[in-house]
């Protein structure tokens, strides 16, 4: 286990792999939705990306070069499993096999997600994580790589967000399979929930060594007002956000504040089986991972259907709106600056969520598994790409993040999103995060950003101070 503070960054094998037809590999919801013609928003694919698959060899020596001691990839199950169920393609976990060994021969902690977004297609045509299949299926897929890559791996994440994925596929309707339906979007939920502590608890019957967590965009939920109205929004939103995923990963149940309100909504939760509670209890992380990029400005309930909408457009004045019916409407505070796909720019909402999750699970163990802020950013005619804005931002984060552990909270890593430019989910390839610029007209030349070189000289300063 490593003891030392774990500095890095992140990256998803759909966002930044390409190579989707090479190796064996199978073909992946993402795959099929970027081909196909409900890809209207940004109508493009991951087909190549930065080509992470044939360069991560250089990647990895930039994240070594550049501080870096820990790297947040995933794997995709579409190049262990092609068909989701069936068959090892020994293709894809020699991929893996050098990749993992590459990070190690540069001191460089892997830290791997199992599932980020990517579905085998087989499996999304089947109902994707609406059917419970899914949660067996994955729980093999989980084994394979314990079995293949838990003698080099200590740190593993189950699924990659189970709130936003859900809330993009089946809320907002923006992921496939586009559907705009909270009922089915609490199914597809509690199946990932399901799979993850499958996972855990064969990681554990396993004897397998290290940590094994579940990655959860958690948010600061917060109101302009303190009223008891606004009081009651910010509880429902925090049971909307977070707590749905944290309480039932963390503490092995899911709270009975949010399974009510569900219900009272007229949920059908025909999918909890008898038995669920004993492997949700089984399957408790021994961290939570933390995505964190804004807090959530919350009012009270007014009026009009449930109605979500993100801000994928990168222009201004495309907001992102939420109504929940009966439960809590996203505020809005124009006096905090906004990047241009309408995120909040609020370096302390990591220190008020961190503040409130030690409340909520005191002891935890966490992980900033991302932290990141998307950006235009410019290529000058030199040779070099000044992002003055995201080293701001990232050192605000990470200030509020360190006090928060000074002040008792157990963080023991921060992984900026993303390692290199990637692919964003509907976004496309305009909105930036990388430490490192991907120049995709010009063979996918990496150029270190400044806040590449931010980064490197902070984690050496800390090091030459500890
Ligand atoms: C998180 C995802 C990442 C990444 C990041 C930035 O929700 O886990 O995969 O994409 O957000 O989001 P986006 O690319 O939508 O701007």
């Amino acid at each position: 286990m490593p003891s030392k503070f774990l500095w890095g960054s992140a990256t998803a094998a759909y966002q930044c792999e390409g190579a989707w037809q090479e190796g064996g590999k199978g073909l992946s919801n993402w795959d099929a939705f970027c081909h196909s013609d409900k890809n209207i928003v940004n109508p493009v694919n991951a087909d190549v990306t930065c080509d992470h698959y044939h360069r991560f060899e250089e990647d990895i020596r930039m994240m070594a070069e550049g501080g870096q001691n820990t790297y947040r990839f995933s794997i995709a199950w579409t190049r262990i499993i092609p068909g989701g169920v069936g068959e090892v393609n020994e293709e894809g976990v020699a991929f893996y096999n050098r990749l993992i060994d590459c990070c190690l021969e540069h001191g460089i902690e892997p830290l791997v997600t199992l599932y980020h977004y990517d579905l085998p297609q087989t499996l999304f045509e089947r109902g994707g994580w609406e059917n419970r299949e899914t949660c067996d299926a994955y729980a093999s897929y989980a084994k394979v790589c314990f079995d293949r890559f838990g003698d080099r791996v200590k740190l593993w994440a189950t699924i990659n967000e189970p709130n936003y994925e859900t809330q993009c596929c089946y809320a907002v309707g923006n992921y496939p399979p586009n559907v705009q339906n909270l009922s089915r979007r609490w199914c597809a939920m509690y199946h990932l929930l399901l799979a993850s502590a499958m996972a855990v608890r064969i990681f554990r019957e396993g004897g397998y060594q290290g940590q094994i967590g579940l990655v959860s965009d958690s948010y600061s939920i917060e109101i302009l007002e303190d009223t008891p109205a606004y009081r009651e929004a910010q509880e429902n939103a925090e049971y909307f956000y977070n707590r749905c995923v944290n309480d039932t990963c963390i503490l092995g149940t899911m709270p009975q504040g949010f399974v009510d309100r569900i219900v009272a909504d007229g949920c059908d939760r025909s999918y909890a089986l008898p038995g669920d509670e004993d492997i949700f209890r089984a399957g408790t992380v021994d961290y939570l991972g933390v995505n964190a990029y804004s807090r959530y400005l919350v009012k009270p309930y007014t009026t009009g259907e449930t109605c979500l909408k993100a801000s994928n457009t990168g222009k201004k004045g495309d907001r992102s709106t939420a109504v929940v019916k009966g439960w809590f409407e996203l505020d809005r505070d124009d006096s905090v600056p906004k990047n241009d796909w309408d995120m909040e720019l609020y370096p302390k909402s990591l220190y008020n969520l961190l503040k409130r999750l030690e409340e909520l699970y005191p002891g935890t163990t966490y992980y900033i598994t991302e932290n990141g802020m998307g950006y235009k950013d410019v290529l000058e005619e030199d040779g070099t790409v000044h992002d003055p804005y995201r080293i701001e931002f990232l050192q605000g984060f990470v200030d509020w993040m360190l006090k928060a552990r000074d002040e008792g909270v157990d963080v023991r890593g921060y992984y900026v999103w993303s390692t290199m430019d990637v692919y964003s989910w509907i976004n496309g390839y305009a909105k930036r995060y990388g430490l490192v610029y991907i120049d995709y007209d010009h063979g996918n030349v990496r150029i270190p950003k400044d806040s590449y070189y931010w980064y490197r000289d902070y984690i050496a300063q800390l090091e030459k101070e500890e």
